[in-house]
């Protein structure tokens, strides 16, 4: 392939530092694939599932420690520590090249070395990007082929270009001693070496289509995001387009794919995308949304036909589920999928399964589908322009503070909500869950540079955009004083969905509150519902305390973000302290005078 210079290169250049046995150039096929999965079955990386009910499933059980992303253990690599910011990881990049270099050294002896050339992004899009990512890790294609349009097609795309995002993944000897997911974001270049969990390991992922891609992005005037992409369908038949970024393991695959209740049955939901978004600012001067991916790499537990029929139609067959537990009949099972879980199961890490102590899929259990399996794919998924972004919700975690929905004012107060964001933390990475955190856009572990000026970039990519979305604020994740979620969620979010198309159309009563505008009782259709008494109420109401100590925390994170934080985040917090005190001096105002 001497058109591709650069490339062979490259690969020539890793194969003399990692050594492996064999060099395979990926091409994507049918063919490249079936040899693939028939090695991963004969050493037992993968497992056959029960080929009647789900043909073309395969297992994979992760090593125990390697099961979620690692940020403690991910770098931006930019020359100076100040372009990373404080809420990354940084190391230098000439440290981070003597450092880990040192473990590509033979890592791959004994192993075939695949090259894989990937597209993020539809074929004929002008918003498309390369990437080959070199991987010693059969487990690592297969996903690839499922996550990205790979092998022919990309290379066919860069021609002999060497602006490609460079990716090196070694599964090294998977300790998490010398895991090191670094990226040297002025080479757009990713190295990844010790872990092959999918966020760490499919580089087409996190790595580039959001750490590189936010870089680019900036430098190129477009935004990378961690959201969903999705058009509602009203009964007319109109679709509105919108794009949600929720932190991980925070409800995006589930919203994309959403399946109203029958009261709403004349609204439908078609998903663009579940996690990824590249938004620019199209020939019509709108924002205009693709999805980088082609597929789905999705969170198993919770996922039943009642909580997601559409991705439950497309995982039963040509998937595969990482640390799943199965069935003595051989079918994949996880928390959630039946009310009660079958006699005999086979946990994660393959072990008889015993009830009431450890769940029996790991809880970040994933499954990996291609986008075209799923029913409620969108007819516009793989437009070239992408599509038009009418509304973008933010939301997180949070049992307690944040509404079920409310509206920014502006764009500026709406990048102010995105920017003052917290969600508390799930199985999706490594460490703690439910501890809250600040997650602004949902980028706190994917944004490839200095947050300030990620803020920045996003304030000015809305004085450029001609009809700029309007901006909201979701949380499905509300509990009472037991702990328990007050909002049913999954289908019924359609209702918040429906508030948010009004209000995009000039629609849809609301009432001006400190934080946004906060939809009145009567405006959220609740139809058919039956919500306990007071619990609408609940779910909508600001509790002004609690929003006090929420400005506080803010303060704090941004206080983190000085000198570079933009004046005009600074302004939204003050602006919001002030209608906060003033709200609690009228709400002092009418209690009745305090006998002396
Ligand atoms: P990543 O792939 O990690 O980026 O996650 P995601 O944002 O796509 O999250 P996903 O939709 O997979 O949901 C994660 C978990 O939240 C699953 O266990 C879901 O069942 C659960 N979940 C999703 N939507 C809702 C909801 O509306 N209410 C409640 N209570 N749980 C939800
Ligand atoms: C996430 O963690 O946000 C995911 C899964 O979507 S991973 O690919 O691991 O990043
Ligand atoms: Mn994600």
């Amino acid at each position: 392939m001497p058109q591709h210079r650069a490339l062979e290169q490259w690969v020539d250049q890793v194969a003399r530092v990692t050594r492996p046995d064999r060099i395979h150039w990926c091409d994507g096929s049918e063919e490249e694939h079936q040899v693939l999965i028939e090695g991963m079955l004969r050493d037992g990386t993968l497992i056959g599932l029960n080929h009647q009910r789900y043909p073309g499933c395969y297992l994979h059980r992760s090593h125990p420690s390697d099961v979620a992303r690692t940020e403690h253990l991910t770098f931006i690599c930019t020359s100076r520590q100040e372009d990373a910011g404080p809420t990354n990881n940084w190391m230098a990049p000439a440290e981070a090249r003597g450092q880990v270099g040192k473990l590509f050294e033979g890592s791959m002896r004994g192993r075939t070395m695949f090259v894989i050339p990937y597209l993020m992004g539809p074929a004929g899009s002008p918003y498309s990007k390369v990437g080959v990512e070199i991987t010693d890790s059969p487990y690592v294609v297969v996903n690839m082929r499922l996550m990205t349009r790979m092998g022919k097609i990309a290379l066919e795309r860069f021609g002999g270009s060497d602006s490609f995002v460079r990716g090196l993944h070694s599964l090294g000897d998977l300790s998490p001693d010398r895991r090191f997911i670094l990226h040297f974001p002025e080479e757009r270049l990713i190295w990844s070496i010790g872990s092959g969990y999918g966020g760490n390991a499919l580089l087409g992922k996190k790595c580039h289509s959001l750490r590189i891609a936010s870089w680019i992005g900036r430098e190129e005037g477009w935004l990378a995001e961690h959201t969903l992409i999705i058009g509602v369908e009203d009964p007319a038949g109109q679709v509105t387009y919108m794009a949600a970024a929720f932190p991980s393991a925070c409800g995006k695959t589930n919203l994309a794919m959403l399946v109203p209740p029958a009261e709403f049955s004349g609204y439908k939901v078609w998903t663009v995308g579940d996690d990824i978004a590249w938004m620019h600012i199209g020939s019509d001067g709108r924002l205009r949304a693709i999805n980088p991916e082609a597929g789905f790499f999705g969170v198993a537990p919770g996922t039943s036909v009642k909580t997601n029929p559409n991705i439950t139609a497309a995982v039963d067959r040509n998937t595969i589920f990482t640390n799943v537990a199965v069935t003595p009949d051989g079918e994949p099972w996880w928390e959630g999928k039946d009310p009660t879980p079958p006699d005999g199961l086979v946990d994660w890490r393959g072990n008889p399964w015993t009830p009431g102590k450890e769940p029996a899929a790991h809880p970040n259990s994933r499954f990996t589908v291609a986008a075209s399996q799923c029913p409620s794919i969108s007819p516009s998924w793989e437009d070239p322009e992408g599509v038009p972004i009418s509304a973008i919700l933010f939301g997180g975690r949070r049992a307690r503070v944040a509404p079920l929905v409310y509206q920014a004012y502006s764009w500026q107060h709406g990048v102010f909500v995105g920017a003052g964001m917290a969600s508390e933390t799930t199985a999706a990475q490594s460490g703690a869950v439910g501890v809250t955190r600040r997650d602004p856009m949902a980028m706190i572990p994917f944004c490839g540079y200095h947050m300030a000026d990620y803020f920045a970039h996003w304030l000015n990519m809305g004085a450029r955009i001609a009809c700029p979305p309007a901006i909201f604020h979701v949380n499905w994740f509300r509990t009472d004083s037991h702990g328990r979620f007050l909002w049913p969620g999954f289908g019924e979010n359609i209702r918040a969905l429906k508030w948010i198309l009004e209000r995009v159309r000039g629609q849809g009563e609301a009432v001006e509150t400190p934080i946004g505008f906060v939809p009145t009782p009567d405006a959220l259709d609740l139809d058919g519902l039956r919500l306990p008494d007071g619990t609408t109420d609940e779910l909508l109401r600001i509790d002004t305390d609690a929003w006090d100590a929420e400005q506080a925390e803010q303060g704090l994170f941004f206080d983190r973000l000085t000198p570079r934080l933009p004046d005009e985040i600074r302004q939204e917090h003050a602006m919001l302290r002030a209608r906060l005190s003033r709200l609690s001096v009228s709400v002092n105002a009418v209690e009745p005078p305090r006998a002396l």
